[in-house]
């Protein structure tokens, strides 16, 4: 998957991009039996809408028409941001995404169904907002992630990246299957069970006996009763749908 962000703040996603999970997803994947190596899972480019002023201060943004509090970024950069970065690689098309408290809300679900994309391209407003005769010309999907406001739509985009990229084929090693992740099918789209490991004692607290029992039946049970529990105590409107 190739994965373009538009932003005015490049430097916030080095940080992320270069650690972790994300990071070894754009290297290139070792193939332990015969010691090849496979084209990484995603790529990801970061380009930033200053680029495409065309004033000579470079400035992106104006206070609104109408008044009001804080500044909208002007339609052209962002448009020709867009047109730039899609020139790039055209034969593959990208889905847009426009993040802003706006949008509607992510979902596990649509990170399993962007995780299946070629190419998706994220625009990060910041600021009050984008102009938004620049949202009805480039359609773009538009998401939140969740309801409180964001100085930027950046830690947004990351948000996204991460959640997409852990569901690509082979961005995560073999024994860290997103597969019972919570809000996952295969969780049922509940939380997850509480985990434990070593010690098996504590400061004074056993891990609970069916761990230990070896019984993967009943082991599977009491994590399937210990979800609905936790469900039922922290997120009770996942149980009604
Ligand atoms: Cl996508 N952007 C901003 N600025 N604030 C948000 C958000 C996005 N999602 C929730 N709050």
């Amino acid at each position: 998957m190739r994965i373009d962000i538009l932003t005015l703040f490049p430097e916030m996603f080095q940080g992320v991009l270069g650690s972790s999970i994300l990071k070894r997803a754009a290297e290139p994947v070792l193939i332990k039996s015969d010691s090849t190596t496979r084209p990484p899972v995603c790529s990801y480019h970061v380009h930033n809408i200053r680029d495409h002023t065309t004033n000579r201060h470079q400035k992106v943004d104006q206070p609104p028409y109408g008044g009001g509090p804080g500044m909208v970024i002007q339609p052209q950069p962002v448009y020709d941001c867009v047109q730039a970065v899609e020139a790039e690689q055209s034969d593959t098309s990208a889905r847009r995404i426009h993040l802003t408290p706006t949008g509607k809300p992510w979902t596990q679900k649509l990170a399993e169904e962007y995780a299946q994309l070629p190419r998706i391209l994220l625009i990060a407003g910041h600021y009050e907002a984008i102009d938004q005769r620049a949202i009805d010309t480039l359609q773009p999907d538009e998401i939140s992630i969740g309801d409180y406001v964001l100085s930027g739509g950046e830690l947004a985009a990351m948000v996204l990246i991460d959640s997409i990229v852990r569901l690509i084929p082979g961005a995560l090693g073999h024994d860290e299957s997103a597969h019972n992740d919570s809000f996952s099918e295969g969780a049922k789209r509940l939380l997850d069970h509480p985990h434990y490991t070593r010690p098996a004692v504590w400061n004074d607290m056993p891990v609970p006996d069916v761990l230990m029992s070896g019984n993967h039946a009943h082991i599977e049970k009491w994590r399937e009763e210990q979800s609905l529990k936790i469900t039922q105590q922290n997120r009770p409107d996942l149980l009604n749908h």
